[in-house]
């Protein structure tokens, strides 16, 4: 007489729930646009939804507030003023608050631009270029005659118009 044998199947195999990993470091996204106007009688900085709705006045002074430029992670505005004279780089948070004063050189500051680790900010002063840190601390110049700043995304790097003194 044939006996069976019964086999013993393993019991359900647990399968463990892949933990879902993220592709690369996720970048705010804060889903608003910088712009400038004079609607209100001098240049100044806006912020808006990017269907146009809630439009506020950032800067909301009697001088030309200009230039603005996001951080990476889209906290900080660099941006450039002439409140107090000629132009100079200022910095403030992204609802308008906390704006200071980075940069005091005898003429224009304008074009800041934030590096992707937001350490450094670089502007052109008097046609020059320059890097400053964030903080408003090691101004340096690092090229007679240029314009329109950007950083290569490494923050190593910075191309811009050159256009050296004749
Ligand atoms: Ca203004
Ligand atoms: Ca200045």
């Amino acid at each position: 007489m044939p006996t069976t044998t019964e086999r013993s199947t393993p019991s359900s195999t647990r399968v463990a729930t892949p933990t879902p990993k993220p592709t690369s470091t996720p970048v705010p996204m804060r889903g608003k646009i910088l712009f400038t106007s004079t609607r209100d009688g001098n240049w100044e900085i806006y912020v808006m939804n990017p269907d146009g709705t809630i439009q506020t006045n950032l800067t909301n002074n009697s001088h030309n507030d200009s230039m603005p430029s996001w951080s990476l992670d889209g906290s900080k505005i660099a941006f450039a003023s002439d409140r107090h004279g000629d132009g100079d780089i200022f910095v403030m948070d992204e609802d308008g608050s906390g704006q200071s004063r980075l940069t005091n050189l005898g003429g224009d500051e304008e074009y800041p631009r934030w590096s992707p680790d937001g350490e450094r900010i670089a502007s052109i002063g008097g046609n020059d270029l320059y890097v400053i840190n964030s903080d408003g601390t090691e101004m340096r110049q690092l090229f007679q005659g240029g314009r329109n700043p950007e950083w290569f995304p490494d923050g190593n790097r910075i191309v811009f118009n050159a256009n050296p003194p004749v």
